[in-house]
């Protein structure tokens, strides 16, 4: 007894030593000659790559110009926004709705850019939120999100989202195994092995739209699902994806799930599944999830709750799933651009297993198993792998590919990245990074076609790089050159919350792909909309008051209000009659439990406010939109309960209406 808790202890302290990290020697000797140079972008002059990074913990994408690190813009995704009246305003609401309910927050680790023939085309951003198991689309046109599906039967959706070389599969596995939603989920956590499950959804995305839909879900072991790549090329209609906690355990999992020397990835046919789907074999199933859409006719999202999945059991089909074991714990499972090599990171392991998929067929074809787990057959080790990348660093995480042979993989414990030749698999180039780098970027890297000249590198730790900041410093990012044949660092920047992955993208594809630079009046469906100042106006339905409202430099139409009364809800639906780029307005007033909105030229968007006492409120415009912004303004007068101060609206000299 004595003995087993002693090494318990012994293999605590020894993954803990190896899970921190350590920051390399020679930490002054990063940045080199002409490096400052060539992440300059002279002002005025535009960046060649998008960069799209996830915001972790905050719950937004952050849009960055490479080779500048220049911050663009954070896009609200999973999180309220205050800045822009995201999950305040009543036509954005919706798209924070699930399940549970109204929630304003999400982890967002994962970004995906859609592609075509297994090129990124510049239409859409995808995203992970881990928490309350979610899927975002962001449109490329707007930089707004446009779409989040809600993903039954999983507890953290971190494996995602991860997309097929047309887009026409966004994965989503669940990190957590849970018991599926229809099951009785009232049963002792410590009887995981019996009643958790893992599924993974295959979500289709209409090449037109971008429309999500939950095709149908593949119910797995219970195991944590990490990360994913798709096939291409030769390897198109397959899926990877990393899993750890083949354990099975439910408590400590930084001991219990770090047992075995080999966990999985999991390879999916996800052909054959569509062919099984296709034919009626899946099973529906009951459950609830949140589809939020947004309507760019009428600037409106709905939630819709929908109550049914298709799910295929993979162990009732044969051909679907395959394990091939991966040493220890693997984190990353990538793909390179041919879709011949599959690359796997062992969290606790020292050496970075490749795969071959030739081989993985051939060991399929001829039966080349190693017995099942939970009755899905594991491949042999030696069957399906290509080689091993010897000695590479500690704690490989991730890797990305440069379209030129090679390989870059992120060491989170020896904290740099290694550079290796994907056919003979020798490293090749070391270069440190300031500290704990996590995921990588190349622009494309993830795709059959990258853009092989910069990489960034997404560091958990940032520790003596910038001024401190109290007790949390800035996480950061840090470009690297990789045209030659040495990575040369050429500039840190930091990132907002903690950035995990990052796509990216050519600027040229993106600034010529239609951005939407204004809403069109004309168009203009919006329920409430006021397409004039002459169609202002304020309405009472019993406690509900609509204002019709417009703004236009450098006021607001109408701006003195009065009639309102205590006990009133009040709807300010403000149209933005401007017609020319860039020339969004700001609203607030006084107490709002609320945000402002920024509305955008040509839009209408809502904020409601309740007042909770008598007296004049004070309203303006929050967005400096010209020399008499500051005249932007206006009141509205409270009356109390049973008043009767009649309901009356004007601008300028207009004699005050009533109605
Ligand atoms: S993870 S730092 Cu959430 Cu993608 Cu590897
Ligand atoms: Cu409109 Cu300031």
């Amino acid at each position: 007894m004595k003995k087993s808790v002693t090494l318990t202890m012994l293999s605590i302290a020894t993954t803990l030593i190896f899970l921190g990290s350590c920051k390399p020697k020679n930490t002054n000797n990063a940045v080199t000659g002409d490096a400052a140079a060539k992440a300059y972008v002279a002002p005025g002059k535009y960046d060649e790559f998008y960069n799209f990074v996830s915001g972790g913990f905050s719950g937004q994408m952050s849009v960055y110009g490479l080779p500048s690190g220049r911050l663009f813009r954070v896009i609200p995704v999973f999180s309220v926004d205050p800045e822009k009246g995201w999950g305040y305003s009543e036509e954005t609401k919706p798209m924070l709705n699930t399940s549970h309910g109204f929630v304003p927050w999400d982890d967002l680790h994962h970004i995906e850019l859609s592609q075509t023939a297994g090129e990124v085309n510049g239409k859409w951003a995808f995203a992970n939120g881990n928490n309350t198991p979610r899927l975002a689309r962001v449109d490329l046109k707007t930089f707004r999100t446009a779409e989040i599906i809600e993903l039954p039967n999983s507890g953290g959706n971190h494996s995602s989202p991860f997309g097929t070389e047309n887009s026409e599969y966004i994965v989503a596995g669940t990190r957590f195994s849970v018991p599926a939603d229809d099951s009785n989920g009232d049963v002792p956590i410590d009887s995981y092995k019996e009643n958790f499950k893992g599924h993974i959804s295959f979500v289709s995305v209409d090449k037109e739209t971008g429309a999500m839909d939950i095709a149908f879900q593949l119910k797995t072991p219970g195991v944590n699902f990490d990360l994913a790549r798709s096939g291409k090329g030769k390897s198109h209609g397959w899926f990877f994806f990393s899993c750890y906690n083949t354990e099975q355990a439910n408590t400590l999992l930084e001991v219990n799930a770090s047992q075995k020397d080999k966990d999985f990835i999991m390879a999916v046919n996800w052909k054959k599944a569509e062919e099984y789907i296709k034919a009626g074999k899946g099973k529906k199933q009951k459950v609830r999830y949140a589809h939020n859409v947004y309507n760019e006719q009428t600037h409106t999202a709905t939630s819709t709750i929908k109550t049914e999945v298709t799910v295929l059991d993979v162990a009732e089909f044969k051909d679907i799933c395959y394990f091939i074991p991966c040493p220890k714990s693997p984190h990353g499972c990538d793909v390179d651009p041919t879709g011949e090599y599959i690359v796997g990171s062992g969290k606790l392991a020292a050496l970075i297993p490749v795969f071959s998929f030739d081989k993985l067929q051939k060991a399929i074809a001829n039966k080349t198993f190693d017995g099942d787990y939970s009755g899905i057959p594991v491949v042999k080790y030696e069957a399906a792998l290509y080689g091993e990348v010897k000695k590479p660093g500690l704690g490989p995480l991730h890797t990305e590919f440069d379209g030129k042979g090679f390989a870059y993989t992120s060491m989170f414990v020896s904290s740099e990245i290694v550079k290796w030749n994907i056919k003979d698999l020798a490293v090749v180039d070391r270069a440190p990074t300031f500290y704990s780098v996590g995921h990588l970027c190349i622009p494309g890297g993830n795709t059959a076609k990258p853009f092989g000249k910069y990489l960034i590198a997404y560091n958990k730790i940032t520790k003596d790089r910038y001024l401190p900041t109290g007790p949390e410093l800035t996480q950061s990012a840090q470009i690297f050159d990789i045209s030659g044949d040495k990575m040369q660092m050429i500039l840190d920047f930091p990132t907002i919350g903690e950035p995990h992955y990052a796509n990216a993208a050519p600027a040229e594809l993106i600034k010529n792909n239609g951005q939407l630079k204004i809403y069109k009046i004309d168009e203009n469906k919006h329920p409430f909309v006021a397409k004039g100042e002459s169609e202002a106006k304020v309405t009472r339905e019993g406690n509900k008051v609509h204002v019709y409202m417009t703004s236009v430099r450098s006021h607001f139409a109408p701006d003195n209000i009065e009639g309102v009364k205590m006990g009133d809800e009040v709807y300010f639906h403000i149209t933005n009659l401007e017609q020319d780029w860039d020339v969004p307005h700001g609203f607030s007033i006084k107490g709002a439990n609320n945000a402002e909105l920024l509305i955008m030229p040509g839009e209408t968007t809502t904020l409601k406010w309740i007042p909770d006492r008598v007296g004049i409120f004070p309203m303006y415009c929050t967005d400096f939109c010209s020399a008499l912004h500051q005249e932007m303004q206006g009141y509205v007068r409270v009356s109390p309960a049973g008043s009767s101060v009649p309901l009356s609206f004007h601008v300028g000299k207009k004699p005050a209406a009533t109605n």
